[in-house]
């Protein structure tokens, strides 16, 4: 596949400072598609220099001409859709289809509604005797992961962008063609040079320079709940802004009232699609005890017609992970009703789609992410129990709850210690603030609380 052999710095592509290269493996048949660059702290360097010459103009850019900008770019990204989603079906496995809906038409969606949210925000306000400002923060450090290689990196880069920040982009070393297409875009769009920078790179190496780099204003990370730790605890001791996105370990409740077989069949396919490698997945299924056989028969069928429609995992070492953590679950007493530990393929990162029954919450299944097509059914007595298992883990990123109507489903969400929760099923909202309570993150993405991430407030007193 077409790669840039160098860093988009300052609106062009520079040489990298390194001659090391990282290889973009297509984890479907394992075979080497491309090479990019792996960046260093001095491609860090360039690159945070560059968005900091390009701060103050686009700091100072009206926002109604942001919002062209972004309008623009979300023009591209629309003209580009195909291309897009073949690049993320190539690094990342997706079927094709899933790519075209999810992975290309979501970012086009959250690119658009910071279009029209850059051009509407109240970046100035009159509170009583002063006026508010609401000024960018300055040079953003992005690090995302590969899981949804290009909606990760816009819910970053278009708030930012809307809110007057520049931005250096290290996107995850699994996905970086789909970085480089981004980059591509944001030219295309006519973004002003510096503003939009990006570094290839590994995690421990370009990631880490980045993160700790003193002309970061504020780093924006997703990923592991261990990485962003450590990126949060440098972040805090540089008394400097931090978003953390982390891992999930999301409930779907299924009240008794609820539409049994409906929720099962959403909850299964809300695990499976992209492979389970969702940070919000619901991948725990809480049942009552008296509609338990059920539900366990449903989810088995379900999960057995998915089949080979779903794509592998990233790389080896998910796979790897992945079929350790359902060996796991079978030797800590877990059912498994279908799929199993065994590779399905002999080529490919490809795991079978997953149920275990008999799932008690102090499991290793029920308590950590696993990040793979693994749904575990969980049984509960009551509400005040079921309310008590999900909310029993470290986590807080997403959930659902099933109900005969909305008004009971949301007094359960409204007890629950999550970010978001789908509602009867729900639909996705480009709007609607995205992240977590407890070990699931710092700060949130998406609509107005996405774009006051990168903002900071100035008030002046008349
Ligand atoms: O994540 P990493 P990995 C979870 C999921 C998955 C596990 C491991 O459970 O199984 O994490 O995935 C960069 N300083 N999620 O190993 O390493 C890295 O280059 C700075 C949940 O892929 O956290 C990449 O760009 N940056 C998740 C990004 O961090 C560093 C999505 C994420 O990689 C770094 C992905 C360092 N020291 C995984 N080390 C979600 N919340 O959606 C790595 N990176």
């Amino acid at each position: 596949m077409k790669a840039h052999d160098g860093m988009y710095i300052g609106g062009e592509w520079r040489a990298a400072a390194g001659t090391d290269t990282i290889a973009v493996v297509n984890p479907a048949d394992e075979q080497v598609i491309a090479h990019v660059p792996a960046g260093v702290a001095e491609d860090v360097d360039a690159a945070v220099f560059a968005a900091h010459e390009a701060f103050p103009a686009w700091a100072a850019t009206p926002p109604a001409e942001r919002a062209a900008r972004i309008a623009a770019l979300r023009d591209v990204l629309v003209a580009r859709k195909d291309e897009i989603a073949e690049t993320v079906t190539a690094e990342l496995g997706a079927p094709l289809q899933f790519s075209q809906m999810v992975h290309a038409g979501v970012p086009i969606l959250v690119a658009g509604s910071y279009a029209e949210l850059a051009a509407s925000y109240a970046f100035e306000e009159k509170v009583g005797n002063s006026t508010v400002y609401a000024e960018p923060v300055g040079v953003v450090g992005a690090i995302t992961p590969w899981n949804y290689p290009l909606h990760q990196i816009v819910a970053k880069v278009a708030p930012a962008l809307a809110a007057g920040c520049t931005v250096v982009l290290k996107p995850a070393e699994d996905t970086p063609l789909t970085a480089q297409l981004f980059a591509e875009a944001v030219h295309e769009a006519g973004i002003p040079a510096g503003v939009f920078n990006l570094v290839t790179g590994l995690g421990p190496v370009a990631g880490q320079a980045l993160a700790e780099h003193p002309g970061v204003d504020l780093v924006s990370f997703t990923g592991s709940t261990a990485v962003g730790k450590q990126i949060g605890a440098t972040a805090g001791a540089a008394v400097k802004r931090v978003a953390l996105e982390l891992g999930g370990k999301s409930a779907n409740v299924i009240l008794p009232s609820a539409d049994l077989a409906k929720a099962v069949g959403v909850g299964i396919a809300n695990v499976m699609g992209n492979s389970g490698q969702t940070c919000s997945a619901w991948t725990r299924m809480l049942v009552h005890t008296s509609q338990y056989d059920e539900a366990v028969a449903l989810a088995a069928e379900a999960a057995a017609k998915y089949g080979d429609r779903i794509g592998p995992l990233v790389n080896a070492k998910q796979h790897t992970r992945v079929r350790g953590y359902i060996e796991k679950g079978v030797a800590e007493g877990a059912r498994l009703v279908a799929g199993g530990p065994e590779a399905p393929r002999e080529q490919g990162y490809f795991v079978s789609p997953t149920v275990f029954a008999d799932v008690t919450p102090e499991m290793a299944i029920a308590q950590e992410e696993i990040f793979g097509p693994v749904v575990s059914i969980i049984r509960y007595e009551d509400e005040g129990d079921a309310l008590r298992i999900a909310n029993g883990t470290v986590y807080g990123l997403a959930g659902a709850v099933w109900a005969g109507d909305d008004a009971e489903a949301v007094a359960f969400a409204r007890r629950m210690d999550t970010g978001q929760v789908d509602i009867n099923g729900g639909r996705f909202n480009p709007r609607a603030p995205f992240g977590g309570y407890k070990q699931s993150g710092v700060g949130r993405e998406l609509g107005a609380h996405g774009l006051s991430e990168y903002l900071q407030t100035k008030s002046l007193q008349f």
